[in-house]
């Protein structure tokens, strides 16, 4: 099937705001009494809010009211802005800049698919709001990664199948959600972590348009 259009996820694909997630996730988990790994890490990504703070819970042995919950997830947060506040242009990933260029010169749509309700605030941070044909957050979604809604309603704002799309990805979670929202999906990151992805880079830099399409549009 011809190829239409790219998604992409926002945090680990067009910046790595996933750093400051872990540091913001760490320091509630340091004040609650318990440590969070890196690897552990690996499972927050593309999850949402409540979600991450479920699965930190969890890993710290804890159950807490809904209500606390609300305050701590507001708190992360609160942690997670002043963080990402500072973030400019500079922030944009290496390799992402030509890479838009030459997705636009071969005239495909393009569309965001994140989970983060922060999205609009870190593409106005980078100078990116103008960058995507359709935005998907956190604000028009109801389930986080795994659920493929938000590649699903990405396709849907541009009026594309999803066996037209090609998914950008750094994270397990999405992924999959790729694979079940059934479009051909690019893993940046590790063979070894992103084990369902169609085709496997380290990042946007190291990829051209032209050999992806290659490969979707057998
Ligand atoms: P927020 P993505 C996801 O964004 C992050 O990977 C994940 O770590 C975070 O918990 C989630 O957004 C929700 O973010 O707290 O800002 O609403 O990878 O889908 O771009
Ligand atoms: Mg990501």
């Amino acid at each position: 099937m011809l190829t239409k259009a790219f998604l992409f996820d926002l945090d680990g694909v067009i910046v790595d705001t996933a750093i400051y997630h872990y540091q913001a996730w760490k320091r509630l988990a340091n004040e609650l009494g318990f440590d969070i790994s890196e690897a552990f890490n690996e499972r927050l990504k593309g999850v949402s809010r409540m979600e991450s703070l479920d699965l930190i819970l969890a890993e710290g042995g804890l159950t807490l009211p809904d209500e606390k919950k609300a305050e701590l997830a507001a708190q992360k947060n609160q942690w997670y802005l002043e963080l990402v506040s500072r973030m400019t242009s500079d922030d944009i990933l290496p390799g992402v800049a030509s890479f838009f260029a030459q997705v636009r010169k071969a005239g495909l749509q393009t569309a965001l698919g994140s989970v983060s309700k922060n999205a609009p605030l870190i593409l106005e941070r980078i100078g990116m709001s103008d960058a995507f044909d359709a935005v998907i957050d956190g604000t028009k979604i109801s389930k986080g990664k795994p659920d493929p809604e938000v590649f699903a309603k990405g396709a849907a704002e541009l009026y594309v199948q999803p066996g037209e799309c090609v998914v950008f990805e750094d994270a397990v979670a999405g992924v999959e959600a790729g694979k079940r929202a059934g479009m051909f999906v690019v893993g940046l990151g590790s063979p070894d972590i992103l084990t369902q992805a169609d085709m496997i880079a380290p990042s946007l830099q190291s990829l051209t348009v032209e050999g992806i399409l290659a490969q979707s549009q057998v």
